[in-house]
């Protein structure tokens, strides 16, 4: 059994799940190389310290720099801000690490662009990824199968919302998520990303959209120094600060495939905690997802016997379903953070085969293509198409 050095950078929300991952995954599933937790990365002395500590890392870096050269890690996890993304992933390729990096790739399509070039350029073997969780899901792995299997036949609509409302009051701070210089956009690069990833998952590759991008609370309280909660919470100052990405984004979408799309993403649904759903419709049958019930998945079978059509709902727990083997008896549920254990597994095979599981950065390249033509979609008021990838 052999193990890899692991080195986080970041350990607020996405740092406290990917770290609960490499805590996990070795008692749940057969992995080699297992993980060791080797060290956190923040430039927060007390914070980071504090953090790898709470979280089970064995040490802690204060920049990522030094975190890269070390020769005890072999694997560089990148959970920050988006605006860190391009220069931490780009400095653990070139020190010759595997990389993972959160959702989206990038901020912009130019930083994926370079992004994707590293990894190509990069050692064979070497694994660059990324973390888009939902993949992850059980229930959506099935939804894929049922898919692939033809069980839908043509698929013709892919309809999808993302809804939120942690920053529906507007007294909320302008924490990083609604700075364009940090996050490089608001919904939609945070949460519109996600169902559209599920859309090229499912579907196959998006051709050409047409969108519209809307902020509503324009200016919000600056957070005060240090409040930054390990999730979705912060506490306000009274300095106020211009918002500069996206309330929300709503794009129509043509698929390669001929099928047509719908995506709303916002923050400000009132309710909407974390509201990811999407329905399929195929000529044959339907599927439907929806996050609050993630262990389930709705399937309608156009010919099942006259008489006793309707959508019958999947409990996606059985041993027979993509991970649900090393967890639970059926019908005992998981979580959301059981979709980071699962990719943590994904990605300790992947290093063993010198093979990078999905969403390689093809695929995040492809995902940031999309963002970016409904960015220039919204400003032109008119459809746009996708960049391809770089051949
Ligand atoms: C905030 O919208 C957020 O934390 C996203 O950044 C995550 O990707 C999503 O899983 C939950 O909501």
């Amino acid at each position: 059994m052999s193990e890899i050095g692991v080195g986080l950078v970041g350990y607020k929300f996405m740092g406290r799940t990917h770290s609960n991952a490499y805590r996990q995954v070795g008692h749940f599933f057969d992995v080699d190389p297992t993980p060791r937790m080797v060290a956190l990365c923040g430039r927060d002395e007390a914070g980071v310290r504090d953090a790898a500590a709470k979280l089970g890392w064995e040490g802690y870096e204060t920049d990522y720099r030094r975190l890269v050269a070390r020769d005890d890690i072999g694997l560089v996890d990148v959970a920050t801000t988006g605006n860190a993304h391009r220069e931490v992933v780009l400095a653990a390729l070139a020190a010759g690490k595997h990389v993972l990096c959160e959702k989206p790739l990038a901020n912009t399509l130019d930083e994926a662009g370079e992004m994707l070039a590293a990894a190509r350029a990069a050692k064979p073997g070497t694994v660059a990824m990324v973390n888009f969780n939902y993949r992850r899901v059980p229930a959506v792995q099935l939804a894929k199968q049922l898919i692939a299997d033809g069980r839908l036949g043509e698929i013709r609509h892919f309809r999808a919302v993302y809804a939120q409302d942690w920053i529906n009051d507007p007294s909320f701070p302008l924490v990083w998520r609604l700075q364009k210089d940090l996050a490089g956009s608001g919904a939609l690069g945070d949460i519109a990303a996600h169902i559209l990833d599920l859309a090229h998952f499912l579907v196959g590759p998006v051709t050409e959209v047409v969108g519209t991008l809307d902020t509503f609370i324009k200016e919000r309280p600056l957070e005060t120094a240090g409040a930054g909660g390990a999730g979705l919470s912060a506490a306000a100052g009274t300095e106020m600060g211009q918002v500069t990405v996206d309330d929300a984004a709503s794009f129509l979408a043509r698929f390669a495939s001929g099928a047509t799309g719908t995506f709303s993403a916002t923050r400000l649904a009132p309710g909407r905690r974390n509201f990811n759903s999407f329905e399929v419709n195929g000529a044959n049958g339907s599927l439907v997802f929806n996050l609050e019930r993630m262990n389930e998945l709705e399937v309608y079978l156009a010919d099942d016997p006259p008489g006793l059509q309707g959508f019958r709902t999947i409990n996606v727990t059985d041993a027979e379903h993509p991970y649900a083997a090393a967890w639970w008896p059926a019908g005992h549920i998981i979580g959301y953070e059981h979709t980071f254990v699962h990719a943590i597994k994904d990605l300790m095979d992947g290093i063993k085969a010198g093979q990078t599981p999905a969403p390689t950065f093809e695929d995040g390249y492809r995902c940031q293509a999309v963002l970016d033509a409904v960015e220039r979609s919204s400003r032109e008021r008119a459809w746009a198409t996708p960049q391809e990838p770089p051949a």
